[in-house]
C-alpha cells in the first residue's frame, strides 16, 4: 500500500474519537493532527489547552475509552486540596493531567511557543503523529447569550452546561493570529485531508479564520473528506444542534456542507440521512452513508477505514487534481 499523508483538522471529543481509528489505518507518522485552540483557558494559574490534550492523550493511549478528556485512571487529589482555596471551582482537573498544565505552563513562562511545547508534551507520551496547535498567537472564543452575557468558552461549555442559547460567537485574537509552523505546510503535503464530526462554531471554524488556513484547504490538492457531526435531524453530542436551530438551520448534513462549501470534495453521512445524499450531489460532494457513530475503538477503526477508502475513491473517479 502506498504511504499517504494525511491532515485532520481537529477540536476536541469528536475528532479524538475519528483519530483514534485513523492511526491503525495508516502510519502514525504520516498523520499531521491540526488543533483548535480557542477552547484553551488559564485555570488555577496554569495555561490549559483543552483539544490540543485530548489528542495527545488519545495518539499516547492514555485517554479514557469513554468520557471525552482528561487521563485514563486519573486521581483529583490535588484538586479536593485545591478547592481549599479556590472553594467554588468548577473545573475538573486530575492529578496526571495536572502535571501536563505545569510543564505547559513552565515552558511558556520561559518564552516558549505553544507549538514547541506541545511537541515536547506529544514526544513525552510517546505521541509519533505530528499534533500542531492552530497557532502559536492567543485566540479565545467568547460566547454571547441571547440575554446577553458575554461568557468565556469554557464558563459556558463546562460551567453552565452549554444551556444558555447562544446569540453570537466571537474568536477574539483570531485576526491576527498567524498559522503555527507547519499548518500550512501539512496541508499542502497531505494527500487526503480529514474533517472529523467536530463542532463547526466552536471547533473548526477558528482553525479555517487563522490567516491562510481556509486558503490552504481550499487550493490543495488533497482529497478533502467530512465526516457528519449530525444523524437523524439530531447533532451526535454537545451543543451543535441547539447552535443550528438558533440559526434558523436544519439539524443535517446540508447545512454543514454549505459552511464548508468548497472545502471538502466528499461526505460521510450517517445512515440515517439517506434522504440528503441527492441535494449534497448537486452540491458538487460525493456522498457515502455509513453507521457513524464511534462509542468504542471498534467502530472509529471501522468509520476511519471506511473515511479513507472514500478518500482514496474520490481521487480515482476524478483522476488528479491539478
Ligand atoms: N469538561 C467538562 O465537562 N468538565 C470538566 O471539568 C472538564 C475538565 C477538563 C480538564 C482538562 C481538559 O483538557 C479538558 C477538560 N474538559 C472538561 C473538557 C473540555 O473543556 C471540553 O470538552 C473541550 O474544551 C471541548 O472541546
Amino acid at each position: 500500500v502506498a504511504r499517504q499523508k494525511v491532515a485532520v483538522l481537529a477540536g476536541g471529543v469528536g475528532a479524538a474519537r475519528l483519530v483514534r481509528g485513523l492511526v491503525p489505518e495508516v502510519r502514525a507518522e504520516d498523520v499531521t493532527v491540526i488543533v483548535n485552540t480557542a477552547d484553551d483557558e488559564t485555570f488555577y494559574g496554569l495555561e490549559i489547552s483543552p483539544d490540543l490534550d485530548t489528542i495527545v492523550y488519545t495518539l499516547g493511549g492514555v485517554a479514557p475509552p469513554r468520557r471525552g478528556w482528561g487521563l485514563a485512571g486519573d486521581t483529583t487529589h490535588a484538586l479536593e486540596a485545591a478547592r481549599r482555596f479556590w472553594p467554588d471551582s468548577w473545573f475538573r482537573l486530575g492529578d496526571g493531567d495536572l502535571a501536563t498544565h505545569l510543564y505547559r505552563t513552565a515552558r511558556r513562562r520561559d518564552g516558549t511557543p505553544l507549538s514547541t511545547v506541545t511537541a515536547e508534551i506529544a514526544r513525552a507520551f510517546g505521541v509519533r503523529s505530528r499534533v500542531l496547535p492552530m497557532t502559536d498567537a492567543p485566540v479565545r472564543t467568547r460566547i454571547t447569550t441571547r440575554r446577553g452575557r458575554d461568557l468565556a468558552f469554557q464558563e459556558w461549555f463546562v460551567r453552565r452546561r452549554a444551556r444558555d442559547a447562544v446569540a453570537r460567537i466571537r474568536y477574539r485574537g483570531l485576526v491576527r493570529a498567524r498559522p503555527a509552523p507547519g499548518v500550512v505546510e501539512a496541508l499542502r503535503a497531505a494527500d487526503i485531508v480529514v474533517l472529523p464530526p467536530s463542532n463547526p462554531f466552536t471547533s473548526l471554524l477558528p482553525i479555517l479564520g487563522v490567516r491562510g488556513v481556509r486558503s490552504a484547504l481550499a487550493g490543495a490538492r488533497a482529497r478533502r473528506v467530512a465526516v457528519s457531526p449530525v444523524a437523524g435531524g439530531q447533532a451526535i453530542r454537545g451543543p451543535l444542534g441547539r447552535m443550528l436551530a438558533a440559526k434558523g438551520l436544519p439539524v443535517s448534513p446540508l447545512s454543514l456542507a454549505r459552511l464548508y462549501r468548497g472545502l471538502v470534495d466528499g461526505w460521510v453521512v450517517d445512515e440515517s440521512d439517506r434522504a440528503e445524499i441527492p441535494a449534497l450531489e448537486r452540491l458538487g460532494i460525493a456522498v457515502v452513508a455509513a453507521d457513524v457513530s464511534m462509542p468504542t475503538i471498534a467502530r472509529s477503526r471501522a468509520v476511519a477505514r471506511l473515511t479513507l477508502r472514500f478518500a482514496r475513491s474520490i481521487g480515482c473517479q476524478r483522476g488528479p487534481r491539478t
